[in-house]
């Protein structure tokens, strides 16, 4: 069976952009050796050097930082950052922007990353990934402007993640569809596995943390308790499936279908993950994919961040689950309000 390489792939892609002029296809190329670098310390994490285990220190969200989490934030602002294809890089793991020196040559594109997501499951060995969305920088001149930082969901020229698990799998879209790549280590290529990835329009599986319960809205608690209800022609109750490591939660959705939720509680009032790392590059691609994203009330990808490191509730996944959440959410937020779903 011939064998696509994420190179020829996007080759293809740039040949069907008659603008295009290589830049972007710099960047993903980029983009894929440092995934490989990352990839290849993952999975060798604990053998030889000790790069388990955590720094010491904390980051811009008051989490203590892995040693594998520095190690992929240093790799992709390294190596994206010599790319030639971007003018800044952001990262959950600082506050501040990266703005790539002029003697760099900085590109047209700004790069924002999760660099290791789920990092906290580093060390017992469950899936983690890095998530990354590519904006165009889109004021005048040289500098970059708070406004370049800070673009609607909807601006962006490209998303994707990659999973390090059991394989290594590359997610990306560039509006164009959505298509995954498994890496062959044997010979450190990413092959097309995934051609044009649809979610199901349904799924059968919610994912949260239920952990959470005491401190969730009476809404959100009406929401899952209605997911958990015995009604099998309403093809309830949903399965719980919950990883904790939102790229494996999220690629699971993805490729099953079905519904992952992160919503506000008393302990994360504006929801505990970020608007420019997690949720608008998993809404582009579940969009392209044909699901949907909100906020549980707004689309993600219509929003406007008013800070790098806004954090926002996720309701993201298969169509008809996000439409049924926000309604579900609506409604029971109006205090006993009722509404139909999956009423046949
Ligand atoms: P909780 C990991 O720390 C993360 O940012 C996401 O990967 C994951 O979805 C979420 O937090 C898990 O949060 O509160 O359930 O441990």
């Amino acid at each position: 069976m011939e064998r696509t390489t994420f190179v020829q792939h996007i080759r293809q892609q740039e040949k069907s952009n008659p603008g295009a002029t290589g830049e972007f296809t710099t960047l993903m190329n980029e983009i894929i050796v440092a995934s490989k670098i990352i990839s290849l310390e993952v999975n060798s994490a604990g053998i030889g050097e000790n790069v388990l285990g955590l720094t010491g220190k904390i980051n811009v969200q008051g989490e203590e930082v892995q040693k594998l989490d520095e190690f992929s934030d240093i790799t992709f602002t390294t190596i994206i950052g010599k790319s030639e294809a971007v003018c800044a890089i952001t990262s959950e793991e600082k506050e501040d922007p990266y703005i790539i020196p002029s003697e760099d040559n900085p590109g047209k594109y700004i790069f924002m990353m999760d660099p290791l997501d789920g990092s906290s499951n580093i060390d017992v060995n469950v899936n983690i990934g890095t998530i990354f969305s590519i904006y165009r920088k889109k004021s005048e001149g040289d500098e970059v402007t708070d406004e370049d930082l800070r673009q609607k969901g909807d601006e962006q020229v490209a998303a994707g993640y990659i999973v390090y698990g059991s394989s290594t799998i590359l997610v990306y879209t560039a509006g164009q569809g959505v298509y995954g790549f498994t890496l062959d280590p044997s010979l450190g290529e990413f092959f097309l596995s995934h051609p044009d990835l649809k979610i199901p329009e349904q799924g059968s599986t919610y994912s949260a943390n239920e952990g959470n319960w005491g401190i969730w809205e009476e809404n959100q608690k009406n929401l899952v308790s209605f997911l958990k209800e015995d009604n099998p022609s309403s093809g309830r109750p949903y399965k719980l499936r919950y990883i904790g490591s939102l790229v494996a939660d999220f690629h699971r959705t993805l490729l099953k279908g079905g519904l992952f939720m992160y919503p506000k509680d008393k302990n994360s009032p504006k929801g505990k993950l970020r608007f420019s790392f997690e949720a608008a590059p998993l809404a582009l691609i579940v969009e392209n994919a044909g699901g949907k994203a909100s906020t549980g009330k707004q689309r993600i990808l219509d929003i406007t961040p008013k800070g790098i490191h806004d954090r926002l509730p996720l309701f993201i996944g298969s169509k008809k689950d996000v439409e049924m959440a926000e309604s579900h959410l609506s409604a029971t937020e109006k205090k006993g309000g009722w509404f139909k779903w999956l009423s046949g």
